[in-house]
This record gives structure tokens, C-alpha cells and sequence, in this order.
């Protein structure tokens, strides 16, 4: 998963070139004042042409020029941050419901299941393979909530109606603890799941049996 880190380089430059623009217009401005009062002292009176093309056509291609500069450096930087998705080992359902988630593994008759109140070995469980990726199919079936992973950083929300795609690829395998990032009622609190990557071949196995690992 990459994590955003061409917008900060590109709102860097975005912000260098405000700065120089902002810089070159304060000086014209000042340039502008300061000459004024030069001719008035020497009693030249005001600068008198009405235009001045070079000055201004040179203006407007430099500014059209950075404006397409950062058009592009935004295509490209979206390009990196959001690469095609890659081939997927497994694309999991992912319900949320007042108040907790059912996984459902496409293609099997697999459905991960659990407590939420429950909390501890209770909760559910989605398991998913070490450093593979896997498309989560998220959805809701009442109200808004949001599948979140902190220790990933990942988190979509789950609309109803609706369903919203996000693939990941975890590359350890271990156990870590999803929460609803999204207040959802009474017992919004508990909805926790755990999110659990093993090897390609125990989720193999855990595809077939259905019993988590
Ligand atoms: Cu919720």
C-alpha cells in the first residue's frame, strides 16, 4: 500500500512555485512604485504606453506554462500513489452491521463470523494471505460505518447500497486489531475484528476448511 507520499513532494512544489510567483509579483509591484516616484522626481510624468506585448505575452506563457507543469506533475503524481490494482489472490466481502462485520470469501462458501461484544477470541476474522494482494469488497447493510486497520493504516468506509473496493497486501504475517472508524450507534465502540495474515498455504487450507487459523 503506498501512503500518499508523492502528494506531500508535489504540495512542496506546488508551494515553492506559489512562493516564487508571489515573490516576482512583489517585486514588479514594488519595481512599479519605486520607478514611478523616480520619473515623477525627475518630472518625467507617468509612464505613458498603454501596452507592452512582450511583457505580457511572456506573463501569460509562464504562467500557462506552470499551470500545465503542475496539471501534469498531479497526473503523475496520482499515477504513483494509485497504481492499477494489481492481480489479486482473493477478493473478500466485507459486511458491516450494527454492531460488527461478517467476512465472506468470493468464490467459497467461506463466511467468517464472530462476537463483537464478545471482544477477544470472539471477534471476527479476516484472515488474508501474507504479502499477497486482496481486494476487500466493503459494504454496510444499515448504516454508515468504516473498516479501519491502524496498525495499516487503511480505512474505507461502509456504505449501504454501496460497495467500495480497497486492495491491500500485508507483508507479515501476525494479528492485529480492526476497529468501525465511523460512529454508527450504540455499540459502535465494540466493533472490533481482528485481521489476520498467514501463509499462502494456511489460507489456502482456511479457504477449504473454513476454520480460521
Ligand atoms: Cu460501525
Amino acid at each position: 500500500m503506498p501512503f500518499r507520499g508523492a502528494f506531500d513532494q508535489l504540495f512542496v512544489l506546488n508551494n515553492a512555485i506559489a512562493f516564487v510567483v508571489f515573490g516576482l509579483v512583489a517585486a514588479g509591484l514594488l519595481l512599479a512604485v519605486v520607478g514611478s516616484r523616480w520619473r515623477r522626481r525627475r518630472g518625467l510624468g507617468a509612464f505613458q504606453a498603454d501596452e507592452a506585448n512582450r511583457v505580457e505575452m511572456s506573463y501569460i506563457a509562464a504562467l500557462v506554462g506552470m499551470a500545465i507543469f503542475l496539471v501534469i506533475a498531479g497526473f503523475a503524481a496520482n499515477a504513483k500513489d494509485f497504481p492499477d490494482p494489481p492481480r489479486t489472490a482473493a477478493r473478500i466481502q466485507v459486511i458491516g452491521y450494527q454492531w460488527c462485520w461478517r467476512f465472506r470469501y468470493e468464490g467459497t462458501p467461506v463466511t467468517s463470523d464472530g462476537q463483537c461484544q464478545g471482544k477477544g477470541e470472539r471477534l471476527p476474522v479476516l484472515v488474508v494471505p501474507v504479502g499477497q494482494p486482496v481486494r476487500l469488497d466493503v459494504t454496510s447493510t444499515d448504516v454508515v460505518h468504516a473498516v479501519w486497520v491502524p496498525q495499516w493504516r487503511f480505512k474505507l468506509y461502509a456504505y449501504p447500497g454501496h460497495v467500495g473496493n480497497l486492495t491491500i497486501t500485508i507483508p507479515r504475517t501476525g494479528r492485529w486489531i480492526g476497529r468501525c472508524a465511523q460512529l454508527c450507534g450504540l455499540f459502535h465502540y465494540a466493533m472490533d475484528f481482528w485481521l489476520r495474515a498467514v501463509s499462502p498455504a494456511a489460507f489456502k487450507t482456511f479457504l477449504r476448511t473454513g476454520i480460521t487459523p
